[in-house]
This record gives structure tokens, sequence and C-alpha cells, in this order.
């Protein structure tokens, strides 16, 4: 008698083992959902510490540029290739500007470069080029 009821719970502890373990807490559930990604809008310059980013950007003709929020404390001096200034935006960022003529434009940060706030197109630190075509 003792024998089989040796076997007896033998039989109910592999039954146990054998039975699927539970799993109902939807944070182990796979996800089907991608995860997004942080995204820039498109045309949209970012301040990257004393670097704009990106560094240069080519657009068509009549394209809107955003300058974010990321620049306040910088400044956005916009000269065109023949060096002349185009616009100067010291504050109230985000700003935009929209290129209705086709060039190379040279945009320094009159805080973070040497040419401070004068027209140039070749100004070194924080500077960027944009092409429009
Ligand atoms: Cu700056």
């Amino acid at each position: 008698m003792r024998h089989a009821w040796m076997i007896v719970l033998g039989a109910v502890a592999a039954a146990m083992a054998l039975a699927p373990q539970g799993c109902t807490t939807s944070a182990e559930a796979p996800s089907a959902t991608p995860v997004p990604t942080a995204t820039v809008a498109p045309n949209t310059v970012r301040a990257s510490g004393t670097t704009f980013s990106p560094t240069s950007m080519t657009v068509p003709v009549g394209t809107t540029v955003t300058w974010d929020s990321s620049l306040a404390g910088h400044t956005v001096n916009i000269d065109t290739s023949a060096g002349s200034c185009v616009t100067d935006f010291t504050s109230g960022f985000p700003r935009t500007f929209t290129f209705t003529a086709t060039g190379t434009y040279f945009v320094h940060c009159d805080v973070h470069s040497p040419c401070g706030t004068a027209c140039s197109t070749s100004c070194t630190g924080m500077t960027m080029t944009i092409t429009v075509n």
C-alpha cells in the first residue's frame, strides 16, 4: 500500500512539472508596437553645444528653414555668397527663414564665432552652410 502511495505522489509531481507555467502579466508579453525614436522635423537646425546641427544642408529654392528653440543663447546670422547680411536672428527662437533665391548661404552664431555680428562668408567657429538650388 505504501508503494502505491509513492507512485501517486510521483505522478502528481510529474504532472505539475509538465504543466505550463503562468505568464499572465502584460509586461512579459512581446510588444508589436515599435518604440518611436526621436526625430527632428525636416529642414530644422538645432544647437548641439556650440555647433549647428546639421552643419550643412541643401534645399530647393522656396524652402523654409527653422532654427529651433535649442538655439536660445545663440544667434543666427545668415550671409550670402556676396558677403552681405540677409538677416541676423538674435533671440526669439524658434525662428524661420524662407530661401527665395538660389545660392550658398553662410550662417554663423555671433556669440560663438570670431566674426561676431559682421557679415562674412568665411567665419570659423559655430557655422553652417545652406545650399539653395
Ligand atoms: Cu552660438
